[in-house]
């Protein structure tokens, strides 16, 4: 097998809480007072929590006009918000085709791995209940750079000792999939081509993926 580690992203991936971030957002956004849609929202996945924010308020044309600490409680608000969505999370939220892959992923030996900018992936894992699946979990509380950055896949295949050509990262992002090009890991795009021209290969879940290619 030419495959060693399969590095899942967590939002959009595994689980579709994508659009309840878009959700937290737009409530801030509609506070604020502009519109924010679900395209804008898309340059928004994958990216930590005070990216976007940056890149919302630069939308809604007001980067300038606040602090760094009104900022943080901006940020804060966004969170408070998420976190009520995902409080009623389910195991019926996990994506189609998951169970499966890590099902084969296991019974041909290869590591499972979490590599997610995420804040609240352990709680979401653990809501969940498929934490004890990964072999490794990066998420946002762990790396210091954020997507396009690599670090947050690179941390884990160097934490499970696999070289990162044996890696296949699977994204919903194009910050993501940039992340994994750069450092020569194969990146799958679980959504539509128009959004990651850029992927290896383009799948409609995880379970689609043919290891054996
Ligand atoms: P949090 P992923 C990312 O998770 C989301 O795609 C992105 O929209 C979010 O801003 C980021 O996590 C930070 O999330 O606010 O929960 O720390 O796609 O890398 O699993
Ligand atoms: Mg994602």
């Amino acid at each position: 097998m030419r495959y060693q580690c399969g590095i899942f992203d967590l939002d959009g991936v595994l689980v579709d809480t994508a659009k309840y971030h878009y959700l937290g957002w737009k409530r801030l956004a509609d506070r604020l007072g502009f519109p924010f849609t679900l395209q804008q929202n898309e340059a928004l996945k994958g990216i930590s929590r005070m990216a976007a924010l940056e890149l919302l308020l630069e939308m809604g044309g007001l980067n300038k006009n606040f602090s760094q600490q009104e900022k943080e409680q901006m940020a804060a608000e966004k969170n408070k918000y998420y976190l009520e969505y995902i409080d009623q999370l389910g195991e019926e939220e996990l994506l189609p085709g998951v169970m499966e892959a890590f099902e084969r992923m296991r019974r041909n030996e290869i590591k499972i791995a979490l590599g997610s900018a995420s804040k609240n992936a352990r709680l979401i894992l653990k809501r969940l209940h498929i934490e004890e699946y990964f072999d490794m979990v990066i998420d946002g509380t762990l790396v210091k750079k954020a997507k396009p950055d690599p670090e947050v896949f690179t941390l884990s295949a160097d934490k499970l000792g696999i070289f990162y050509e044996r890696c296949v990262v699977f994204e919903d992002s194009l910050a993501g999939l940039m992340a994994a090009k750069a450092v020569g890991m194969t990146a799958v795009g679980i959504g539509e081509k128009e959004n990651l021209p850029i992927a290896d290969y383009l799948c409609k879940n995880v379970g689609e993926f043919v290891w054996e290619q």
